[in-house]
């Protein structure tokens, strides 16, 4: 977990701080870009309105036009479509429409407004706006509302500049133009950003006038809410971030053209904008997921190789406190841990050799090598259990030193004590291995003799007498008096075995030393259970 967190935390945060200023970067880049072009698709623009004024200025002082307007004749209002005046007015109408295809229709119009001439054939009908006289009167040009032409399929706008005559500038009437928007789109893709991106011309009310991608009656009909609208122009000339009209989330900039109510806006898909920065995002996301799983790996194979032979010594030191010294930890690791499961392990090997040198001393006579007393009582408990259980007999003896204090006293302690060692060793020798020896207490010995009868006990202690009897000793021969007792024939628990035992013991003394005596009535006893099972 802590290489994980060490590894995800600081790379998290490199990667987040990289994210944050890359796309900072890319906002303004973008912002730049999209910055450049929609000014110059507006100077572009002013521009362009800016050569039409000039062109139609010129048509509007050449002779042919001001000689021939107030000399087209009229019957009753109405233009009569012939004459000379008229028909000079149409031909020169024509060839300058044939020299400017980006005017699909010229016309002139007297004061009123209505049509004296056109370069086509059937002129159209003529809407001007309401104003269109105060507006030439201002800038000298009148520039109609953007409109989808549906009969030739086309978006055009009315121009109209003033005729003036003589010195004074008499207001003869005005040559109009019904101008093609295509030139318009042509300028708008030459700054178009991008294959994705877009710009497009809108009035200041919100609807789209022509876009890069061309003129079409459905653009036309797309726009702006008027809040929309306002709020892109509170951000005239900031890249924002905004829902383009066809509802896509783009990176836009607005440009208002000057003179004119439009409104340049130049756009590109977010999606696009911060491409980049996606990539460099998901290669971030990629580099962090691979560097979570290798760590991770990493992490969860040093936790086993630290974790577990720590959980090992964890548990071994618990079954020792439990007193279980048979433990012995295998050394997996090096360095530290394998070091302390090492040392870990001589300690409990030495507690083990400790441990079993105490357990001998304490169940072992120093003096004889035998078995000592409490030692001998659990064999006894252990055996009478066994024997209960498989219904078997076994013998004791109990041994007793004749005189020996006599011994003592003509030898001194230290011969005696070579008695009772040689002694100890006679029974261990003429005992079988399954037998336990013990040293009862003082000059008494103790032979405990599974699956034995106590006759077969009473000839083991027979022969002992008589090994007992040719050995040589320092002070003399010394003899040895023996009681038998046998389970369950005379005793069914250990207290009473013994006790059965060295009665048997005291009549051997009794009746003068140096002989076995088995305990009266085992055959008789023996007898009586054989005949009760
Ligand atoms: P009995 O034939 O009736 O058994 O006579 P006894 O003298 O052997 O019996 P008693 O109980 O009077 O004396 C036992 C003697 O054993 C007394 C003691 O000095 C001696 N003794 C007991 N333990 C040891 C020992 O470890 N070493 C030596 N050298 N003598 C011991
Ligand atoms: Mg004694
Ligand atoms: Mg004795």
């Amino acid at each position: 977990m802590f290489a994980v967190l060490a590894t995800l935390l600081p790379s998290i945060t490199t990667a987040y701080i990289s994210y944050v200023e890359n796309k900072r970067s890319l906002t303004a880049k973008a912002s730049e870009e999209l910055l450049g072009l929609s000014t110059q698709a507006a100077r572009e623009l002013d521009l362009w309105t800016k050569e039409r004024r000039y062109d139609l200025r010129v048509f509007s002082v050449s002779y042919e036009v001001t000689e021939n307007v107030e000399r087209v004749q009229r019957v009753g209002g109405q233009v009569v479509r012939s004459g000379r005046a008229y028909q000079r007015l149409a031909d020169y109408l024509n060839s300058v429409r044939d020299r400017f295809p980006d005017y699909d229709e010229l016309l002139v119009v007297d004061p009123q407004g209505r049509v004296i001439a056109s370069s086509q054939k059937q002129p159209r009908p003529l809407t001007l706006p309401s104003d269109w006289q105060g507006q030439m009167r201002g800038d000298a040009l009148m520039l109609g509302p953007p409109y989808w032409d549906a009969a030739d399929q086309r978006a055009e706008m009315l121009i109209a500049v003033p005729i003036r005559l003589g010195a004074n500038g008499r207001f003869i009437g005005a040559i109009a133009a019904r101008v093609n928007l295509r030139g318009v789109a042509d300028t708008l893709r030459r700054f178009s950003p991008g294959d994705a991106g877009q710009v497009y011309l809108m009035g200041e009310d919100g609807h789209l006038i022509v876009s890069s991608r061309g003129t079409s009656a459905d653009l036309m009909k797309l726009g702006y809410s008027r809040d929309d609208t306002r709020y892109l122009l509170a951000r005239e000339g900031r890249a924002v971030q905004f829902a383009s009209v066809t509802g896509d989330a783009v990176v836009g900039s607005v440009r208002r053209i000057p003179g004119l109510n439009w409104i340049v806006v130049t756009e590109i898909p977010t999606v696009e904008a911060f491409r980049q920065g996606a990539r460099l995002r998901n290669v971030t996301a990629l580099i962090v997921a691979s560097l979570f799983a290798a760590v991770g790996a990493l992490g969860y194979f040093l936790g086993l190789l630290i974790v577990r032979p720590l959980d090992r010594l964890t548990q071994g030191a618990a079954k020792v406190a439990a007193g279980d010294l048979e433990v012995d930890l295998p050394v997996v690791t090096g360095g530290e841990v394998g070091y302390l499961t090492q040392v870990f392990n001589n300690m409990v090997s030495r507690l083990r050799d400790t441990h079993r040198e105490l357990e001998r001393l304490s169940a072992t006579d120093p003096l004889t090598g035998l078995f000592n007393r409490r030692r001998m009582m659990e064999a006894l408990d252990h055996e009478v259990r066994r024997s209960r259980r498989l219904k078997h007999a076994f013998a004791v003896l109990m041994a007793d030193v004749d005189h020996f204090k006599k011994y003592n006293d003509a030898n001194g302690h230290p011969a005696g004590d070579a008695v009772l060692k040689k002694v100890g060793a006679i029974l261990r020798e003429s005992t079988r291995d399954v037998d336990v020896v013990a040293r009862y207490g003082g000059e008494e010995f103790f032979v405990l003799m599974p699956e034995t009868e106590g006759s077969g006990a009473a000839d083991v202690a027979d022969r002992v007498r008589e090994r007992l009897a040719e050995e040589k000793l320092p002070g003399g021969s010394v003899t040895l008096s023996f009681g038998v007792a046998e389970f369950p024939a005379h005793g069914d628990i250990g207290e009473t075995l013994i006790a059965i035992a060295d009665a048997a013991l005291y009549q051997a003394k009794r009746e003068g030393r140096d002989r076995v005596v088995l305990a009266p009535g085992a055959a008789e006893r023996r007898r009586r259970k054989t005949r009760e099972a």
